[in-house]
């Protein structure tokens, strides 16, 4: 009896040790696993903008900066001048007035515009500054916005837009600052 008793202790904790080992293993297979499909997604995001016509317009890199993003623009074929450039709150960019990228990204409810008291969009930025050539290599920030989890994120809901408009945003004026029509749009998704 007292016999049975320990072989069975012994062997009990020999499952035991082993069970920890493959434990081990296995979560050493899954850090590897997740570090090796989170990094792509959110090292960088590419998106491609189109004008009403369906041409291209180039596109901007997308990368996280910080707490937000930061924009790399490598733009063509603009009109020059200063434009308005937001995160809209829709995946859809349906030509050609892209009313289907629906309004500024605004996932805590404020008013838009950078100098608006009662501000911002989490999806309002400075101008764009397009070059008489009708290039922009300019990089816009934008704080209130991630490529992670949560409500900040440009992937909630599906993804986001950005757009472009035929105006500079006066950076107050509710709901777009005055911005006029929207000329290109991109979808942001995963
Ligand atoms: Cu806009
Ligand atoms: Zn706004």
């Amino acid at each position: 009896m007292a016999q049975k008793c320990m072989r069975e202790t012994v062997s009990t904790r020999f499952a035991i040790i082993s069970g920890m080992k493959h434990l081990g293993f296995s979560l050493i297979a899954l850090t590897v696993l997740l570090v090796a499909t989170a990094l792509p997604s959110a090292a960088k995001t590419v998106v491609e903008l189109k004008d009403a016509q369906g041409k291209s317009v180039g596109s901007i890199i997308v990368t996280p900066k910080g707490s937000g993003v930061s924009l790399k623009l490598h733009l063509h074929d603009l009109p020059p001048g200063e434009h308005g450039i937001h995160v809209h709150q829709n995946p859809k960019c349906d030509a050609p007035d892209f009313k289907s990228a629906g309004p500024h990204f605004n996932p805590e409810g404020k008013k838009h515009g950078l100098e608006s008291p009662e501000g911002h969009h989490a999806g309002d930025m400075l101008n764009l500054t397009v070059n008489p050539d009708g290039k922009a290599d300019g990089t816009l920030v934008d704080n209130d916005v991630t490529l992670g989890d949560g409500s900040h994120s440009l992937f909630s809901n599906g993804g986001t837009a950005i757009v472009i408009h035929a105006k500079a945003d006066d950076m107050k004026t509710d709901p777009s600052g005055n911005s006029g029509d929207r000329i290109a749009c991109g979808v942001i998704t995963k």
